[in-house]
Formats: C-alpha cells, structure tokens, sequence
C-alpha cells in the first residue's frame, strides 16, 4: 500500500479531526499491517484521577487500548500502562495525540530505528497520530516510555504521561523468577501539590482543560513561572536545578502501605522523577540483593547496602520477605546524600529555598506489611544471564576516549558548551556503524557558579557498559556518600555523573544508522537544551 493511501485510511480512522496523519508508513511496509503480535493504542489525553483525599488532580495520562495481541500484553490497572512483550516479537503501537499540545514517544533503552526512537523532530501535533513498528530486539528488561516533544518533556511526564515496557525473553524463564503478582514494578515519583490537590510545575498549571487561552489559561499554580518562555530569573532558576517535589508517589499514589506474602518476590524499580535521584535502601539496613539494571539481569546478583539511581535509572531487587517477621513493615527508604552543591552558599538557599525536600534529602519511599505465614517460593539464583566482559581494547578510540563535558553558561546547561539543535551532529557526535566506541562524561563544570550537581546522562537507541569512572579529590567526600551505591556490571542505558566525576561508557552501534538523542535525564536540564544528536552512519 502506498504511504499516501496509508495515511488517508489511518486518518479516516481516527476519531478525532486530525489535521495530518505521521509516523512510519514506510516503516511497516514490510511487516505488514497483519503480522504485528502485539497491537497497542496510545491515547495521550487528558484526565482526572484521584491522588490525594479530596479532590481530584488534573492529569495527562496515556489510555491503552490492546487491538491485538495476547491480554497479558497490557495491564492498565496502574495509571502509567504497563506493556509486556517478549524479545522477538513485532509491536505496533499507535501514538493518538489528544493533548492541547505537541508529543511524540520515546522507548526508553530500547533498540530500535531512529523514526521509532521517538525524537523529538517527530513529534505530532494535537490531533495527528504517529504509529510505531518494531521488531523488540533488546534482552529481558524492565524498559519504560515516555515523551520527548524538545523543550516540553519535563512538563509532560511530571502531568502523568510515562508508562512501562517489560521484555522477557527464554533465558529469562528459565531462571524461573517469582512472576505475576510477586513481581512487582514501582515507579517513584516526585510530585508538588497545591491546595486543591493540583499538579503544581513552573510556568503554571500543567493539566487544566484547554479553555479559554488554552491549558496557558488555566488556573496558574505557578511557583516560580517563566519556564515555558524560559524568560526570567525564576524559570532559568528552574531550569538549573531541576524540579523537586516534596510528595513521593510509588505507582501514582502516595504514602503507599503495600501488602506483601512472606515469599521471595521480584521488585522492579523504575526512578520516573524528573529530575531527583535516589539513594534507596532498606529502613532496618537489610542489604539489597540487585539482580538487574537498565538493559536487564546482571551477570550475577550483586549486594549493595544501598543504590543510588539517577533519574531514568532502573534497578531490580530480590526481594524475601519471609526474612522479616509476620506483620512486620520494612520501609524502602531513600537516604541522604551529598549533591555537591555545598552548604550555606547563596546559590543553595536560592536554588533549595523553594522546596521542602531538596535532591539529596531523605525520605520514606514505600511501605511493605508482611503477611502472617511464610509461603514457600523460589530461591535466588546464584548466576542469572552470562554476559561477557566489555571489550574496551576493541573500541576504535580506544587510544582516545571522546569527551563530553557537563557544561553551564548562560544559566543553561550544555554538552561541550553546546546546546540542543534538532538535526545537528558535530563531527565528534559522529560514528561508524559496527563499531565501538570510549565516550567519558566529565561532571567538571558548574563550579564557578556554585552549580555543582549529579547529572543522569542518556544515550537513546542502544545500552552500554559502564568501564571506568575516577573523581578530583576536592569532590571525594561528597563522592563517598554515593559511590557503594552504583551497580555499572550490568547494560546501561542511563548513568548517574557525580560532581567531580568521570565516567568512561562503551557503547556499539549496531544496525541502524541515523540521527539518535543523548542527553541529561534531569528532564529540567534536557528541555533546556542539556542534549545533543549523535549520528551513526554506514
Ligand atoms: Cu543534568
């Protein structure tokens, strides 16, 4: 079929007017509208749910509708969907934009084309619908998706529009890992609320109906304002330091009392904060046992007595619970630890005064109550998913790693001192595919100002190694406070940069060229220009 001709059908499809239909027809072209095993309907619309006591809270929300495919393909009993698909099989996801503004989808680490990564030149305009077709080539994970419109990201995920993406695959089943209602995702969130219950973002209210001037015209919750101009001094205070909230939310919902049976139980673990990181442990010190990261199942499981996890990051946890006594309440706390930012400066209290719980503050994340008998289940396997070594001597710059410096000026984050330009690659964001390469991510910057902080950086379209990281002396004891924390044996998609850090990441690029994102997770500093292009040709 034509791609024109597919437009005209997918457009008389919608319900809603839409102005133009986008997305890959040229991309289905050969895995036929047919073949797809899964068939998933995104709707980004907007809604209201209840949060908190009292009234409900304005949100944008994804509404997943399964059009083919097996049911267990797609739980929508949380407010973010949950997609299950096994590696293998071919998805097609149709993105419908009901928002008062532009989006697009990215899937968050896994591996596909450049027009189904999601970024941010393909975003839709409201009304119009962008379908997806891929194959799910990536190892068993916990993977998650999200928007990417540039400059609108932290905006759109902090009103509810994120969802998750779990891959299995036959190594995975063979470990025989608890599953089904042992195997438990937790999204943690951060969130401010205002005292209707509503959503409270800089630049104003986020989830108003479109009336009047549109969503712009709502009520304005605004705290600081400014950020969606990015003019004044509030919004680029904003933009610097990321947007914490003082609420915690665990799968959308806070102060979260969560049953559990005395068994082994399998908790994944998904940091969907805009811009906090996390430093999580077990309230009684009861050590974690890591069994995953970003890209999936590590070699071995690892023990931390904490992890940190950047925002983006994934962890997953083996988790018995027949270790506590009955009726018994574990709490997943998250600790206190050092940003960097120093105290008593003027830069600290301008950039913390606005929030009750500063990045690096502590707080209770979730609490478990454990059932009254023990209830037999499986027991923690010793190897998990052989995964070789990073080949780093194979890295065509092995000599040289490229650098990629954290960089501030103009009250705006940037890479190497470059901001985001949507179809640009410099020569050193160009690479050959089917080779590999060393990048270093240097958090040196940001200093001069007093703007020391951990940066999350992300490479969309493929998962990495994490090979070396060093830090100066003058951030060494900031840097102990985080560093038992940081699982890197495993693939990584995201990878949290310390004040003073440097850290050596390998990556290959394999079987698609084009023009793939990478970029700070801290949404705040993506969406003001803290993401670059790289462009991988043949
Ligand atoms: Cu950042």
């Amino acid at each position: 079929m034509n791609p024109h001709r597919r437009n005209l059908l997918l457009r008389s499809a919608a319900a809603v007017a839409a102005t133009a239909v986008r997305g890959p027809a040229f991309a289905i072209g050969g895995a036929d509208a047919t073949s797809a095993d899964v068939h998933i309907e995104l709707s980004a619309e907007l809604d209201e749910v209840a949060i908190r006591p009292g009234a409900e809270t304005r949100v944008w929300r994804y509404r997943a509708k399964l059009l083919a495919g097996a049911p267990a393909a797609l739980d929508t009993s949380m407010l973010a969907p949950i997609i299950r698909v096994h590696r293998g099989q071919r998805v097609r996801i149709d993105l419908i934009n009901d928002l008062p503004e532009s989006t697009i989808i990215h899937w968050h680490g896994l591996h596909v084309p450049e027009d189904m990564d999601g970024h941010p030149r393909f975003a839709i305009a409201p009304g119009e619908r962008y379908r997806y077709a891929f194959t799910v080539r990536n190892r068993a994970g916990s993977y998650w998706f999200h928007p990417h419109p540039h400059g609108r990201t932290g905006r759109q995920v902090y009103a509810g529009l994120a969802g998750l993406f779990l891959v299995s695959d036959d190594d995975e089943a063979a470990l025989a890992l608890p599953s089904g209602a042992f195997d438990m995702p937790l999204v943690i969130q951060d969130r401010n609320f205002d005292q209707d219950n509503q959503l409270v973002y800089p630049g104003g209210a986020l989830a108003a109906a479109p009336q009047g001037g549109g969503m712009m015209g709502g009520r304005m919750g605004s705290m600081m304002g400014g950020m969606g101009g990015m003019g004044g001094m509030g919004g680029g205070m904003a933009s610097m330091k990321g947007v914490f909230g003082d609420t915690i939310l665990v799968n959308g919902v806070p102060n979260v009392l969560r049953p559990v049976e005395r068994r082994a139980y399998r908790l994944r673990l998904f940091n969907a904060c805009n811009s906090r990181t996390l430093k999580l442990a077990w309230s009684d010190n009861t050590a974690l046992q890591v069994i995953a990261s970003d890209g999936g199942l590590l070699d071995a499981p690892v023990r931390r007595d904490y992890v940190m996890l950047a925002p983006a990051e994934r962890v997953e946890l083996w988790v018995d619970f027949s270790r506590w006594p009955a009726g018994a309440g574990p709490v997943l706390e998250s600790h206190a630890f050092d940003t960097g930012m120093g105290t008593g400066s003027m830069m600290r209290s301008m950039m913390g005064g606005d929030n009750t719980l500063a990045n690096g503050a502590a707080f209770p994340v979730c609490q478990f109550k454990v059932g009254p008998a023990a209830v037999a289940g499986p027991a923690m396997p010793q190897r998990l998913t052989p995964m070789a070594p990073p080949q780093d001597r194979l890295a065509v710059n092995a000599a040289r790693p490229k650098v990629f410096e954290l960089t501030m000026g103009m009250m705006r984050w940037g890479i190497n001192g470059l901001g985001f330009d949507m179809l640009a690659a410099s020569e050193l964001e160009t690479v050959k595919l089917g080779t590999q390469e060393i990048w270093e991510f240097r958090n040196d910057s940001g200093a001069m100002m007093g703007m020391t902080m951990p940066h999350s950086m992300h490479i969309h379209g493929l998962q990495f190694r994490v090979i070396q990281r060093s830090v100066s002396g003058s951030h060494a004891r900031g840097y102990d406070t985080v560093k038992a924390g940081l699982v890197d044996g495993g693939w990584k998609d995201t990878v949290l940069v310390m004040p003073g850090e440097r850290v050596r990441v390998l990556l290959r690029f394999e079987d698609f060229t084009g023009l793939f994102l990478y970029h700070c997770h801290m949404l705040e500093h993506e969406d003001i220009g803290m993401m670059r292009n790289y462009r991988v040709v043949a």
